[in-house]
């Protein structure tokens, strides 16, 4: 007995050492982030912003840039002459009191409970809904936890591929943190089942379309943020490193079109929060919607983004417009004209270039598949809003997408004699392409 003592406090000392070490290596257990505001003089800052590799929230070019930071870079920043202000001191700490409430993410959904609200759908409206497993997270592919990637297809005959009707595909949550964008994907498979037998319009749209919705996108990600790690973004590949800063990909850089076209819209670095990965599709998440894509004649695509209540469209690696430019800006405009986001692409200058994104291949992918109308909605102006505001952001989504997939099935003709009746007061519509003048 009196040998072990000493065994046992030695042992005791030595776990609570490990445990130390365990917290102040990994980058952000421990380590506070911040959301601060950046002063820029010119859209060009954006850039050399990027360049830093600096963790940019808001998109636009109107000054202030949010962005998220620690203390490191936060000094950084200030040393090399930038003016910033903390908007909020402790990001984890606002979350656990705002978002996180109740351990379960409050009103918004967490993986379990978004599946239960699928399985639920599926259950009972048999007839339009079909819940269809279309891919693993990273970890489900090593073994590591078990979820999965989950659409719903919502048509009439859901069994049938019926090449007469239009298809669309909705996705939410390539981003983990931004958990507002598993909301809306959610509120439009309730909307078209629960009103399917009451409403013409959405009767119409169910039987004569075939609509794919994917909430979550990257499901490991998501549980991460919800186990108390707010601003992770990329997916949960570990890249080979245990130490989390060097780990995890940014779903939104790794499709196979342009992809890595250069360093400022991508980082070929995995401590990057726009790691691109390793080569394109290399992620079992981007693999899922490109199988899906290639499978299925997606006419138009809505990706769900947090935040800035834009409507962006390709394209994003370069600074042009694409040759269909016309509808997409058409698209942009339906899509406003009640909420009043602003739509345009990078060219635009309302949003920073990025490349291997969703959009772009979704458009630019022409060979393996058709060339689908991709476009990025950025939901709201905050970056986690509190869960009262939950239902106003579904609202001013909601009906815009579901125009979205009645145009779907429209064509040329219709964008040419669409009217505009009933566009918003608060309209602000077609971006300038200098924010400035
Ligand atoms: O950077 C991104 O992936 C998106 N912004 S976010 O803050 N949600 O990360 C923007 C994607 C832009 N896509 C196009 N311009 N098509
Ligand atoms: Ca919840
Ligand atoms: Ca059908
Ligand atoms: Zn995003």
């Amino acid at each position: 007995m009196k040998k072990q003592m000493p065994k046992l406090i030695l042992l005791t000392g030595l776990f609570c050492l490990l445990m130390v070490i365990g917290t102040s290596s990994g980058s952000f257990a421990g380590e506070r982030k911040m959301l601060v505001g950046v002063e820029i003089d010119d859209p060009s800052d954006i850039l050399k912003l990027q360049q830093m590799d600096m963790d940019i929230a808001t998109e636009g070019a109107l000054s202030p840039i949010q962005v998220v930071v620690s203390d490191a870079e936060l000094a950084k920043l200030r040393e090399e002459g930038w003016q910033v202000n903390i908007l909020i001191d402790d990001l984890v700490r606002n979350f656990e009191e705002n978002i996180n409430i109740d351990g379960n993410l409050g009103n918004y959904h967490t993986y379990d409970e978004m599946l239960q609200e699928m399985q639920q759908v599926a259950a009972m409206y048999p007839d339009i809904a079909r819940l269809i497993d279309i891919g693993d997270g990273w970890e489900k592919t090593e073994g590591l936890a078990d979820r999965d990637i989950w659409a719903m297809k919502i048509s009439d005959t859901p069994d049938l591929e019926e090449p007469e009707e239009a298809d669309v595909l909705i996705v939410g949550c390539h981003h983990a943190r931004e958990i507002v964008t598993v909301e809306i994907p959610l509120a439009i498979i309730r909307t078209l089942t629960k009103l399917y037998s009451q409403n013409p319009r959405v009767k119409s749209l169910v039987d004569n379309r075939e609509i794919w919705v994917v909430p979550m996108l990257n499901p490991d990600g998501h549980a991460y943020v919800a186990g108390g790690n707010p601003m992770w973004r990329k997916n949960r590949n570990t890249n080979g490193y245990s130490n989390p800063s060097y780990q995890g990909v940014d779903l939104n850089r790794n499709y196979g079109f342009m992809w890595g076209y250069n360093n400022s819209g991508s980082s070929p670095y995995p401590w990057s929060e726009t790691y691109r990965g390793t080569a394109p599709f290399s992620e079992p998440e981007a693999q899922a919607i490109r199988n899906l894509a290639e499978n299925h004649d997606f006419v138009i695509s809505l990706s769900y983004h947090s935040y800035g209540r834009l409507f962006l469209f390709p394209w994003g690696y370069i600074d042009e417009d694409t040759e269909d430019h016309p509808i997409f800006e058409k698209l942009g405009r339906i899509y406003s004209r009640r909420n009043g986001y602003i739509y345009g692409n990078a060219k635009d200058n309302i949003i920073y270039n990025t490349n291997g994104d969703f959009d772009d291949w979704m458009y630019g992918e022409q060979t393996t598949k058709n060339k689908v109308f991709g476009a990025t909605i950025e939901v709201g102006d905050t970056f986690q809003p509190p869960q009262s505001e939950i239902p106003e952001l579904i609202r001013e989504n909601l009906k815009p997408a579901l125009w979205m997939v009645h145009v779907a099935g429209k064509g040329q003709d219709y964008l040419d004699n669409v009217s505009w009746a009933g566009e918003s007061r608060a309209f602000k519509g077609r971006a300038k392409s200098n924010p400035y003048k």
